[in-house]
């Protein structure tokens, strides 16, 4: 990134979000304080549409849940910074477990500000990510499963690692959406624009 001094603040979810409204919540974020909402998982489903060379990898991944390797994800969502003339950013979905977490603040130099981490009963979860309807090829309830189980395997240790160092702000995500809205204004009341 070179010179361009970013706030970075991670997105994520308990039992690896799926479902927990990061992706919703990011939207409001970006209306009301300015920030720019990088998806890893938006990143690297168009990257499957692109006809990119890594794409069939990329797309086998997801199908299983599982954590495509991070110097994909990592390119892509240093790419979408240094492309973007803001200094603020979302990270939405993404570190998901150590070697993504370690790796990014090694190749970018970047910490985050904080972790941003919404908690949600799994039965909650799986009912709105069946209720979706994206035709996303992991809405469907053998992939949940699976990415639920990855996250208690290799996201978990990313969400302790940051809570010892007191930067995860928990919100608790089960509420109607402008009710979780309300809570997350309260944490980004320091960066109003
Ligand atoms: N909804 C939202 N909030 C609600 C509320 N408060 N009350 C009622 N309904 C609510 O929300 C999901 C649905 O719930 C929507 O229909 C919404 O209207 C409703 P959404 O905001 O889309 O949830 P989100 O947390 O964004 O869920 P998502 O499924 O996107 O989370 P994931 O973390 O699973 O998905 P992601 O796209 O980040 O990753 C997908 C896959 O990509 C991973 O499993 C992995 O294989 C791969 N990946 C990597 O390998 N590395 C990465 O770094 C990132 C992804
Ligand atoms: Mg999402």
């Amino acid at each position: 990134l070179g010179d361009k001094k970013v706030t970075v603040v991670f997105v994520l979810g308990k039992l690896g979000g799926p479902g927990s409204g990061k992706g919703t919540q990011c939207s409001n974020i970006v209306e009301h304080f300015g920030f720019t909402h990088l998806s890893a998982g938006d990143l690297l489903r168009a990257e499957i549409k692109s006809g990119s060379e890594n794409g069939t990898m990329i797309e086998n991944m997801i199908k299983e849940g599982k954590i495509v390797p991070s110097e994909v994800t990592i390119k892509l969502l240093q790419q979408a910074m240094i492309k973007n003339e803001n200094d603020k950013f979302l990270i939405d979905g993404f570190p998901r477990n150590e070697e993504n977490r370690a790796a990014f603040e090694n190749v970018t130099k970047i910490s985050p500000a904080f972790v941003l981490f919404f908690n949600c009963s799994e039965e909650e979860m799986e009912r709105r990510l069946l209720g979706r309807n994206e035709g996303r090829v992991d809405d469907n309830i053998e992939t949940i499963r699976k990415r639920f189980k990855v996250f208690v395997e290799s996201s978990l240790p990313v969400i302790e690692y940051y809570d010892a160092k007191d930067k995860v702000k928990k919100i608790d995500a089960a509420k109607p959406i402008p009710e979780v809205f309300e809570d997350v204004k309260a944490i980004f009341a320091p960066y109003a624009k």
